[in-house]
């Protein structure tokens, strides 16, 4: 029998690979481009991707019905063309959320007390030679936390929050029931609230470089930024030059404007950590996020409906 034939392009985990090959004909293709899509690939029905997909490529797969994006941020893909379209698409929430958590903790902690560096100057011969490594200006004691963002990942940075006895506020478009954290209506209200400010919202036009100007002087001389969302989110302008210009004390850093290139003025900074997008990145991690977009792709041709459809496309299949 035919095989219903899902289309990758460009990169992504080995194990979607894999898992699709049990059921599906996969086809490759280099990258998004709808120019690489031969006549031959226009029966395919199913996408999974990690990154870019642009309408134009919806356009050339007459047949698509499903979009399964690797992240559970699904900025990469032209989600309000899917959904005009009738396509479905699906992210990978829930399964990352513990280790984006993890991670974000990580990276305060390696801001505010230089843990990356402590280590380099040890194993740079420094601590023998030269003596302890300099005191830390920041730590987490006595900070206040807001979240920008207080989702699935939010909250359980913010539980983590909790056992490190920091106080705890958020800014979301709407206040979350039930909970014991201050709530801000307004982002910059909020950073001028607190001094540790976390950034765990989506990548939207309506997020897009909120993080600015004014918000980094509401957070202030002893202000510390940590993004683990989307690099979007924050003007990196501003943040290069309020973090030259003492305007906060330091930032963290796992996502940028234009991955995965990072500004060198941001590389020259001593008060910031850098990693590259790394959050969600174990290995048993992104095996649950591989089998989640294979699940939700075998899902949709078994059941007619995805497993974790994005709220833009809460479709079932049609009958064919
Ligand atoms: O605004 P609300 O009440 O819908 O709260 C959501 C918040 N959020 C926003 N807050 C302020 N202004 C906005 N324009 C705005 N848009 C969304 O972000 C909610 O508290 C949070 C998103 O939570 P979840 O949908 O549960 O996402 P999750 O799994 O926590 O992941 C967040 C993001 C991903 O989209 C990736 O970009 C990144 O973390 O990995």
């Amino acid at each position: 029998m035919h095989r219903t034939r899902v289309l990758v392009p460009g990169k992504i985990n080995q194990r979607v690979i894999d898992r699709l090959a049990d059921a599906f004909e996969v086809v490759r293709i280099e990258s998004a481009d709808p120019v690489l899509v031969t006549p031959d690939m226009r029966d395919v029905k199913a996408v999974a991707v990690a990154g870019r997909l642009p309408g134009a490529l919806m356009d050339v797969l007459p047949q698509l019905e499903i979009i399964a994006n690797f992240g559970v941020g699904y900025d990469g893909v032209e989600v309000a063309r899917a959904a005009a379209k009738g396509i479905t698409v699906s992210n990978t929430p829930d399964v990352l959320t513990e280790e984006v958590a993890d991670t974000a903790i990580g990276l305060l902690l390696n801001t505010l007390r230089q843990l990356p560096r402590a280590e380099e100057y040890l194993r740079q011969g420094r601590w023998s030679r030269d003596g302890a490594f300099p005191l830390s200006p920041l730590s987490l004691r006595g900070r206040s936390v807001g979240l920008y963002g207080l989702g699935r990942i939010g909250l359980s940075i913010a539980r983590r929050l909790e056992a490190f006895g920091v106080s705890i506020a958020y800014h979301t478009r709407s206040p979350r029931e039930g909970l014991s954290y201050v709530y801000h209506p307004t982002l910059t209200g909020l950073a001028a609230a607190v001094d540790t400010l976390v950034v765990i919202v989506p990548g939207t036009e309506a997020t897009r470089r909120t993080v600015n100007a004014e918000v980094l002087a509401a957070l202030g001389g002893n202000g510390v930024l940590i993004n683990v969302g989307r690099g979007s989110t924050v003007d990196e302008p501003a943040l290069i030059a309020a973090l030259q210009g003492g305007v906060i004390a330091g930032a963290g850093l796992d996502v940028f404007e234009n991955e995965p290139q990072v500004p060198d003025a941001l590389m020259a900074l001593p008060n910031v950590s850098l990693l590259p997008h790394v959050a969600s990145a174990s290995v048993v991690t992104r095996n649950a996020m591989a089998d989640l977009v294979a699940d939700n792709i075998a899902a949709w041709f078994a059941t007619g409906k995805a497993l974790t459809p994005v709220p833009e496309t809460p479709f079932t299949r049609r009958a064919v």
